[in-house]
């Protein structure tokens, strides 16, 4: 039986919920107790001591990050392959993997801290808003260069490419930032969405979008521990926000990554 740890927000886990849905493979879903508070324990973080999701049980073995599960899934179900034949198209589609699970995922985070869990209210908030939305054109920009006259950023048919933007466009469009409608990514973007597997994941998304309404409330409990690290920690500080980061630390309600126990 395959299980995968998730949660329906995280873009991560939404890569992963539509490979297997591409290849056809059953899977049982969980989100972990006390997701995103700094608080996961159990099996969850046995399996991963990162405490993060996705993270994939295959019978027993676990595997976490979710650029090596899509490989996982690729070498196991090789069947319809979703990386491209040719090398250097492989690379181009794990440099848009990789640009958007970083560059691009730290700009959607941003826009969650300030949305949901209320941090810099104010002028502060405005100004990264408005840093954020310069941020989100530009990289719009960048993925249309990619996108160039073809459907699909993966070549010729949808693959691996798109399913590793798919996720961060999206998040984009639910902060009111998604790209026209008439430009070629906004073509993109409701191709993608006509697409059985994307929209199944996208709608489970939707769907637990209005569960964070109530985050902010529980951040001010002390309940909530946000993680800040890696790209997302960048941003923050880059973007103008070294006061939501000290703020954070000085009523610990932000977290750094864990110590591998
Ligand atoms: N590099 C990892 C990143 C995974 C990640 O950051 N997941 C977030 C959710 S989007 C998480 O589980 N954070 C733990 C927390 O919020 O406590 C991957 O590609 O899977």
């Amino acid at each position: 039986m395959l299980t995968l740890y998730e949660h329906p927000l995280s873009p991560y886990a939404q890569k992963v919920k539509i490979a297997l849905r591409e290849k056809g493979v059953e899977f049982e879903l969980e989100t972990p107790d006390g997701m995103g508070s700094g608080h996961t324990a159990g099996d969850f973080i046995r399996a991963n001591p990162r405490g993060e999701v996705p993270t994939l049980i295959d019978d027993n073995f676990s595997i976490f990050d979710s650029t090596i599960i899509l490989e996982y899934i690729e070498d196991k179900w090789p069947t319809p392959a979703l990386l491209p034949s040719s090398a250097k198209e492989r690379a181009r589609a794990r440099m848009i993997e990789d640009v958007c699970d970083t560059q691009y995922e730290a700009i959607n985070w941003g826009l969650g801290e300030l949305t949901w869990f209320r941090r810099g209210e104010g002028e502060l908030s405005e100004a990264l808003r408005d840093r954020a939305a310069d941020q989100t054109e530009m990289m719009q920009a960048w993925l249309t260069r990619q996108l160039g006259q073809a459907d699909w950023f993966n070549g010729d048919t949808f693959g691996w490419a798109d399913l590793s933007v798919i996720p961060y466009v999206a998040g984009s469009a639910s902060f009111g930032l998604g790209p026209q409608e008439t430009s070629s990514l906004g073509k993109w973007f409701q191709r993608m969405r006509s697409r059985q597997t994307v929209a199944t994941t996208l709608k489970e998304s939707a769907a637990s979008t209005s569960a964070m309404e109530t985050v902010a409330d529980i951040i001010k409990q002390g309940l909530f521990k946000r993680e800040y690290r890696d790209h997302r920690l960048e941003w923050m500080i880059r973007s103008g926000g070294m006061k939501v980061v000290l703020d954070g630390m000085q009523k610990d309600n932000i977290r750094f990554s864990n110590d591998f126990a």
